[in-house]
């Protein structure tokens, strides 16, 4: 099924996350690393040399998998709008160029492995996993959570996932292990904005993200490999990407290769561009705001286009905080952000 492009929705009240450090990185190509450029966004204007004719859908496989509590207050945003607004600058930085130019990913065979700190290095075959906690049923599970991007918009995702707990015990992590070190695939003929800083956001890639040993150990913690009952669509990090409800949505780092267990904080993609702004933790805190936006609300994304979005709080750990505040409570989080 060929899904038809939406008009891309106007970000009015933030700027994306990767205006300064596009910037950035183009004057520090120019030798001009220590100016800013005024004046408004210009992320569109980076994402054009990305965009084109949209070719059909990846194929998208139905799974079965343990459903979620029905319970549940939260109403799932729109397959349609999960799909067509995404943040995935290999693809451009355009909220719709993700959906446009990563249909062609080859996603099959694909290969995680598990490295470092761990008693058991390997691979797991991505596929082999998604089969065998099939089978397994109740190993994969649905999982209806908020997500909080740091740009101040949000969804409600119905994901399909395994706990990424379950999936490391499995090599035996050591006592070494504090952190993990996750990578996205490097393949710049696969994704135009490894090519070019301009189509990829200044970014130096591979894509990488972090966690501390017990975020990851936290049952709320997933692999997702689906949503809305069905494989992932490479925009939203197919095969295998990770989903951690409580921090913004740009630790949720997509289509994963690499997994390292190791002893010291590792970098992460949007630290490394701006530390000032995007720090290690980033849990999801009305209480700090960006430096150049509030955290306290967020526009949920709804169907429909700018004018019918709901603006709502945002809420300390994104609404998890009886679930993790505990892993910080040692912490000073207007520090640790
Ligand atoms: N490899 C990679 N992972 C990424 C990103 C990216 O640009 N590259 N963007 C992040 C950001 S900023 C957000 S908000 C989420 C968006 O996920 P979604 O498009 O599936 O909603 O993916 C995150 N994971
Ligand atoms: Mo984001």
């Amino acid at each position: 099924m060929l899904i038809k492009s939406k008009q891309p929705l106007l970000e009015s009240a933030t700027t994306p996350e990767n205006v300064y450090s596009e910037r950035r990185a183009i004057l520090k190509g120019l030798g001009l690393g220590g100016l800013l450029l005024a004046g408004p966004s210009r992320a569109g204007f980076f994402s054009k040399e990305a965009s084109g004719p949209v070719p059909a859908a990846a194929k998208r496989y139905p799974l079965s998998y343990q459903k979620a509590a029905s319970a549940s207050p939260l109403v799932p945003t729109p397959e349609n709008k999960i799909l067509t607004h995404n943040n995935f600058y290999e693809f451009g930085t355009g909220k719709t160029d993700p959906f446009k130019n990563s249909q062609g990913l080859r996603l099959e065979p694909w290969t995680l492995s598990v490295e470092g700190e761990v008693a058991k290095p390997g691979t797991l075959d991505v596929w082999e996993l998604i089969n065998g906690a099939q089978k397994q049923g109740a190993q994969l599970q649905e999982r209806i959570y908020r997500m909080r991007c740091v740009e101040a918009w949000s969804m409600v995702i119905p994901w399909i996932g395994i706990e990424l707990g379950q999936i490391l015990k499995q090599f035996e992590p050591t006592s070494k292990a504090k952190y993990l070190a996750f990578e996205t695939l490097y393949d710049p003929q696969q994704m135009p904005g490894q090519q070019s800083r301009r189509i990829g956001g200044g970014i130096d890639y591979p894509y990488v993200e972090g966690l501390r040993m017990d975020e990851a150990m936290h049952p709320l913690t997933i692999l997702s490999v689906g949503l809305y009952g069905k494989t992932l669509a490479p925009q939203n990090g197919a095969p295998i990407r990770l989903v951690v409800p409580w921090k913004y949505g740009f630790k949720g780092i997509k289509s994963i290769v690499k997994i390292r267990l190791v002893e010291k904080m590792p970098p992460t993609t949007w630290n490394i561009l701006a530390a000032k702004e995007y720090g290690f933790y980033a849990n999801v805190n009305p209480a700090v705001d960006h430096p150049r936006w509030s955290q306290g609300s967020e526009r949920a994304i709804t169907e429909g286009g700018l004018f019918s979005a709901k603006r709502q709080k945002t809420l300390p750990f994104n609404g998890y905080g009886d679930e993790v505040a505990g892993l910080y409570s040692a912490m000073n989080l207007k520090k640790w952000f």
